[in-house]
């Protein structure tokens, strides 16, 4: 059976990271989302498709034995799938697949044991931010209702599907949704009760907005076993569970405080403070005199002299001045705003830190307010004090 992964969203809800990766490429304890889902595929199928935007060529040069079918008509998760009709065999069945899911393997087994067309359902705190399934007592699709006001149940579309050929002439019966896209579960909608519903109550998470990757780190984190393949000096304390990967180096005065990750050749300390669940990269660079809680900071970035970064998403070659301070709690302990797209949204946490895009330095005591953005290859002059988010690219001069 063929695995179908669609990749050619724009992941513009996930920018700044998205400014400098494909979505499906943000990193899961150092090590890229799609490269973790292929794995899970792989048990089960030798014929995986992808489904690109072709301006990301590039980046999915890196992955081995897959095809890749760019998206070079209409947008939309159905334009994505019909990209790869001419694959797909007429009486073949096979999975579709987000790629920007994170999940474990009994969904894609799950759905598996079941013939002809189906779709993974899973409960949500938060119905209304997904298509609500509705299904009859025998588990048939009844209809999926869109990000509606007053949620019906709070079971909803994990985006998994295994379908039949058929599904190409629903998707040619489809038009192009109000936002202007080819929706799939439009088509899915109109095969309606031939539709298997199949519930999964394992792990989920779509990685949307920013703050679902630290999220999804967290979950991973919990489920990795201690490891020290790493140098540690004396004078270091590390209190619960450590992944420390080959290479890396933590130095003296240094205190862990587990579930933490620290990736190849990453640095520690001295007399650093690291925190429950933070997520360091390869190649990272954490000097003296720092504190990291619940973050994730990707490869090569440097965090050399007395920082805070608390709840905090860090991406890749970033360089922070000495006395670089995140803010992740506001004065009325209100859940932290995050402009997505052009909206603001709450992020549904209290604490939550800035999101920093790629390549981007900050200079000598730079403070950033919650949830603020700053795009990939920014410039933050000294004594800034951030409290909007920073387009890519900008020149930010308190
Ligand atoms: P979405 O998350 O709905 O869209 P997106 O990836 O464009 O992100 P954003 O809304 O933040 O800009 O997409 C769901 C999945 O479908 C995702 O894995 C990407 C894929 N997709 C395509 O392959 N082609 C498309 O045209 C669209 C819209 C999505």
């Amino acid at each position: 059976m063929k695995a179908v992964l669609l990749a050619a969203g724009k992941g513009e809800r996930l920018e700044p990271i998205t400014h400098t990766r494909p979505k499906p490429f943000v990193p899961i304890l150092d090590y890229p989302l799609i490269l973790r889902n292929i794995e899970i595929l792989r048990r089960y199928t030798r014929d995986i498709l992808i489904v690109i935007d072709s301006k990301h060529k590039e980046y999915y040069k890196v992955l081995d034995n897959v095809t890749l079918v760019e998206q070079l008509e209409g947008h939309g998760t159905a334009a994505a799938l019909k990209a790869v009709e001419k694959h797909i065999g007429k009486d073949d069945e096979f999975l579709v697949i987000y790629a920007d899911l994170a999940f474990e393997e009994s969904a894609i087994k799950n759905l598996l044991n079941v013939k002809g067309n189906a779709i993974l359902a899973t409960e949500s705190q938060n119905p209304k931010n997904y298509g609500v399934i509705i299904r009859d007592s025998e588990s048939n699709l009844v209809k999926i209702v869109e990000k509606p006001e007053n949620p019906p149940s709070n079971l909803i579309n994990a985006g998994i599907y295994k379908f039949t050929n058929d599904i190409f002439s629903y998707i040619s019966k489809i038009k192009v949704s109000s936002r202007g896209e080819l929706e799939l579960t439009d088509a899915v909608n109109l095969i309606g009760s031939k539709v298997k519903v199949v519930q999964y109550n394992g792990f989920w998470m779509d990685i949307g907005r920013p703050w679902d990757l630290i999220e999804a780190n967290k979950f991973f984190l919990d489920r990795e076993i201690d490891r020290n393949l790493g140098s540690i000096e004396e004078n270091v304390k590390i209190k619960g569970k450590a992944i420390i990967e080959e290479g890396a180096v933590i130095k003296s005065g240094t205190y862990i405080e587990g579930p933490v990750y620290i990736g190849k050749n990453a640095t520690i300390g001295p007399n650093a403070y690291i925190r429950p669940y933070t997520v360091i990269g390869s190649n990272v660079k954490i000097g003296a005199f720092n504190e990291i809680k619940e973050s994730v900071i990707m490869e090569n970035s440097k965090i050399p002299h007395l920082s805070y970064v608390g709840d905090s998403i860090i991406c890749e070659d970033v360089n922070f001045g000495a006395g670089t301070i995140t803010a992740n709690l506001r004065f009325d302990e209100k859940e932290v705003k995050v402009r997505i797209r052009n909206e603001i949204v709450s992020s549904g946490r209290k604490k939550l830190g800035a999101i920093v895009g790629a390549h981007v330095r900050t200079g000598i005591n730079v403070s950033i307010l919650p949830g603020v953005k700053i795009g990939a290859y920014a410039w933050i002059y000294p004594g800034s004090i951030v409290d909007r988010d920073v387009e890519k690219g900008e020149k930010f001069i308190p």
